[in-house]
């Protein structure tokens, strides 16, 4: 599984403030501490307060604190394809896009930045009319994006898909069909593209959030998830996640497997 840490957001307060600061300590701080907790790659988004003329300025700015901080690759959160190419070229290492949406616009925008960057990019199973209802939808969505993304010449394990999680409390119907759509993205190529999600949209304005995201997140690992923008500093979710690959065969087992396996 790979670890993509959600905390360099301006979605959470002393981001948004440390934006408008330009103040890089928290940045910085939040940075090494989700490496610390285990993290692959920092997901960066300004959050959804800053005006657009600003956003690719910041987006330089959060992606060379976080980079200085740490040495970990950054997931690019961001729709402002001026923003995306501003994070992009100050980027060390291979970054991934997040994201584009199926609209043949976004593709036609995403796709050759993903190839002039040599990035990986995630592709929403969405478009223009919103998320889909079903699984079906969806994966005829996640198809569309495959053949974009092929036609580009992006190779398939550069390419996630996202079939989007939604909150539970308002689309509860939601949930089992992005478990589905996970199962069957597999069957779209060979070799397949790779599967993402955002975890902590499933609990939001729920009660009881870290015991949801755990629960749901060892059902999408079951159904075959490749990578998650989650919160690493719950550690309930990352023993979660140890054992879910125990159970699934991803790891040898051995009776410490706990402490064996938080400490990669
Ligand atoms: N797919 C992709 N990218 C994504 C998402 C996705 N990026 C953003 C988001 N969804 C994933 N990241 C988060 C980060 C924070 C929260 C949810 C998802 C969150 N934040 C608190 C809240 O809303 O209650 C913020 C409030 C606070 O604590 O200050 O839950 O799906 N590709």
């Amino acid at each position: 599984m790979i670890l993509i840490g959600e905390r360099i957001n301006g979605m959470f307060r002393d981001i948004r403030e440390a934006i408008e600061k330009r103040e890089p300590g928290p940045v910085a701080e939040w940075a090494k501490r989700q490496a610390q907790a285990g993290a692959h790659y920092l997901d960066i988004s300004t959050g959804p307060a800053v005006a657009a003329e600003e956003q690719p300025a910041i987006v330089e700015w959060l992606v060379r604190t976080a980079q200085e901080a740490v040495g970990l690759p950054c997931c690019l959160d961001t729709v402002n394809p001026g923003a995306m190419e501003a994070g992009l070229r100050v980027h060390q290492g291979k970054a991934i896009i997040n994201s584009t949406s199926a609209d043949q616009e976004r593709m036609d925008q995403f796709f050759p930045l993903a190839v002039r960057y040599g990035a990986a990019i995630i592709g929403l199973a969405m478009n223009e009319r919103g998320v889909p209802k079903d699984a079906g939808d969806r994966l005829t969505l996640a198809m569309e994006l495959v053949a974009n993304a092929d036609a580009h010449g992006i190779p398939m394990e550069d390419l996630f898909i996202d079939p989007l999680i939604l909150p539970v409390n308002v689309a509860q119907e939601h949930a089992i069909e992005v478990l589905e759509t996970i199962r069957q993205v597999k069957l779209l190529a060979s070799p397949p593209p790779r599967t993402v999600v955002g975890l902590s949209n499933i609990s939001q304005r729920a009660r009881e959030r870290s015991l949801i995201n755990r629960t749901y997140l060892v059902m999408a690992m079951a159904a075959g998830l490749d990578a998650a923008i989650l919160d690493v500093g719950d550690a309930a979710l990352l023993d979660a996640i140890a054992t879910a690959n125990i159970l699934l065969n991803r790891e040898v087992y051995c009776d410490s497997f706990l402490k064996t396996f938080q400490k990669r």
